[in-house]
């Protein structure tokens, strides 16, 4: 082969096999998080009203859980919030773990109070902003929930920002969301969301 058929086919085989697959460029080696989380019922003020909430970790909105894409994601909950709860990490594709979705009655049964129950499965194909939440009753309502982030170690436009910054958008209420659904669900309500009236 000549020089510029050597040449030619290089850029060809760059342009067609290597350039497409970036994964080829990476350097990440895929890791397991491990993430303890306990669900609890605390007294808080978070906007200077003071109520008791059910949290996670103690704190509303409960912490933020960072992995990268390809990595294992290991959440250890301690139910000691009073009653049964699961945890539903939200929009994960769980290939392979459906039973790790935390949906009660579909993909589990629930965690009891004063249990434990670890939820186990990895992030192979997905990126972005997520978050999790419980996924029993009202409880998420009430402050179980928080972000869930999956970075992207090959992020092609890393270079375009500074940082990123967090913004969690829900409604919030002085009132337990057990009796905010119980008024939603009667008749007086007109089926006016809670504090859609006024
Ligand atoms: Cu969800």
């Amino acid at each position: 082969m000549t020089f510029y058929g050597i040449f030619f086919f290089y850029i060809i085989f760059w342009t067609a096999v290597v350039s497409p697959t970036p994964i080829l460029n990476r350097g990440y080696k895929p890791k397991t998080n491990n993430f303890d989380l306990t669900i609890e019922k605390v007294t808080l003020a978070p906007d200077g009203f003071t109520r008791q909430l059910s949290t996670v970790n103690g704190q509303y909105p409960g912490p933020t859980l960072e992995v990268n894409k390809g990595d294992r994601i290991v959440m250890k909950i301690h139910n000691k919030l009073g009653e049964p709860t699961a945890i539903h990490a939200h929009g994960m594709l769980q290939r392979g773990t459906p039973w790790f979705d935390g949906v009660p009655w579909m993909a589990q049964c629930v965690i009891p109070d004063d249990y434990e129950f670890t939820y186990n499965f990895t992030v192979p194909d997905q990126v972005g902003t997520h978050w999790y939440h419980a996924h029993e009753t009202m409880q998420y309502v009430d402050g179980v929930f928080g972000a869930l982030i999956i970075h992207d170690p090959d992020d092609p436009y890393k270079s375009e920002y500074d940082e990123e910054i967090i913004v969690m958008l829900n409604d919030y209420h002085h009132t337990n969301a057990k009796i905010l659904l119980k008024q939603f669900l009667s008749p007086e309500s007109q089926g006016i969301e809670p504090g859609k009236k006024d």
